[in-house]
């Protein structure tokens, strides 16, 4: 891992808030994906089950925790499973956690090696009585690969008289909610992603390829510690703006073009979320600024009511009539339009066609709901877009939200935000 050690308080905590959400004698089972092939021998880069690191911070293929707080035996209440070190494994691939260091970044004392954790396991499932298993229950997409599901089949099929209970139902309440400890990463994510933009800012001119910018963010990242982009990096100048997950960046930005970006850090396993559209020759024509402005109106709008207790759907209502409004204002639509819109799709929906925001956090599209009333803790990102085929401009302003007891705190507070913030930037380069 790049980043430096975190205190292991974060994962106890959450170890705590998980056991505290469980039934009386109930075990919960985590186990860390697989590595994934690509082709031949080779596989994709590694990111373990966001459960299991936020449960221990363990980044290790087939790690395992076991939280069982009852556990008559007081030592393996809370249990870290790894793979056994082997000499020949890393002399290919490198360093695998021996148990004092597994231990000194979970907080877990008891690890057990994964060759040996079934007949422990067998004594423990005896006692309990009821069993956290956990499964992929993302709401977005059900076609991914399923591993978890080979485990809650074989566990089913050893034991079938348990009570079974979704850990996801619990992980997706508590995972929304964000401690202090955890926000203090995801602003280390946040920051490196600041300095990125500002140094794009300094390096962009006509003519430059969407790669080199590409490039220069990378290299920010890297540098800084950050472990990679926390999702496909976005820069898409001109027209392409309007193709939402635009990822090839490999034209020409051109003088007179508006560039939209969309990239974020991933530090720490947590992640930042950042999109903004500023000029390619360093000043708004008087229409971009025109378009830019309605979009980070909307954007203040939405900042200014995202606080605890508003109900979710309520501000996705609130967040499209005051997008209507500012589309009025920039002439893209007309209260006839709006008069006789269907209302399975209202006539705002033509220029701003995705989402106001989602939760963040150790997944860049996070666990949470979003239909309930909204709570201090979570963490959400606000960013509206406007995207016009007819001048073959797309705009979105993204930053991200910490919900405090009477409010919300940006974590890309000071970041060029205004047109005369972004111009009075690129000037000065
Ligand atoms: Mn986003």
């Amino acid at each position: 891992m790049k980043y430096l050690p975190i205190d292991q308080k974060l994962y106890q905590k959450n170890r705590e808030r998980f056991i505290k959400a469980m039934k009386p004698n109930s075990i919960a089972i985590f186990n860390a994906s697989p590595v994934v092939a690509e082709n031949g021998d080779a596989v994709y880069a590694y990111k373990a089950n966001s459960n299991v690191t936020w449960l221990s911070g363990i980044v290790q293929e087939q790690t395992m925790v076991i939280l069982y707080p009852d556990n008559k035996d007081q030592s393996a209440r809370e249990v870290l499973v790894v793979q056994r070190p082997d000499e020949l494994l890393e002399k290919w691939n490198g360093h695998l956690l021996r148990k004092d260091e597994a231990t000194a970044i979970s907080g877990i004392q008891n690890v057990q090696y994964v060759d040996s954790i079934d007949a422990m396991l067998q004594v423990w499932m005896h006692h309990a009585e009821y069993v956290y298993l956990d499964t992929n229950e993302n709401d977005r997409r059900g076609d991914v690969l399923r591993t978890d599901l080979l485990f809650v089949d074989k566990i089913m099929k050893r034991y079938p008289l348990h009570k079974y209970e979704r850990a996801a139902v619990i992980m997706k309440e508590l995972r929304a909610i964000k401690t202090r400890e955890e926000i203090d990463i995801t602003q280390k994510a946040v920051d490196i992603t600041h300095q990125a933009f500002l140094r794009v800012m300094r390096v962009i001119r006509p003519g430059i390829m969407e790669y080199e910018l590409e490039a220069e963010i990378t290299h920010e990242f890297l540098s800084n510690r950050a472990t990679r982009h926390a999702y496909g990096c976005i820069l898409a100048s001109g027209d392409r703006a309007r193709t939402l997950h635009y990822v090839d960046n490999n034209q020409e930005c051109k003088d007179g073009e508006l560039i939209l970006m969309d990239f974020g850090a991933e530090y720490g396993n947590y992640c930042a979320d950042l999109s903004r559209t500023i000029p390619v020759n360093g000043k708004f024509s008087k229409r971009q600024a025109e378009i830019y402005n309605a979009c980070l109106n909307v954007h203040l709008y939405c900042a200014s009511i995202l606080k605890p207790k508003i109900n979710y759907a309520d501000y996705i209502n609130k967040v499209n009539l005051e997008m209507e409004k500012q589309l009025m204002k920039i002439g893209l639509i007309s209260k006839a339009d709006i008069k006789n819109q269907d209302p399975e799709n209202p006539a705002y929906r033509k220029y701003f066609y995705h989402g106001i925001g989602h939760h963040l956090g150790l997944d860049v599209h996070d666990l949470g709901t979003r239909n309930e009333p909204v709570k201090e803790g979570m963490l959400f990102t606000i960013e509206p877009g406007i995207y016009i085929e007819e001048e073959q401009v797309g705009v979105r302003i993204e930053n991200n939200y910490w919900l405090t007891k009477n409010g919300n705190i940006d974590l890309f507070k000071g970041i060029p935000m205004t047109v005369q913030e972004i111009e009075r930037y690129m000037k000065r380069k």
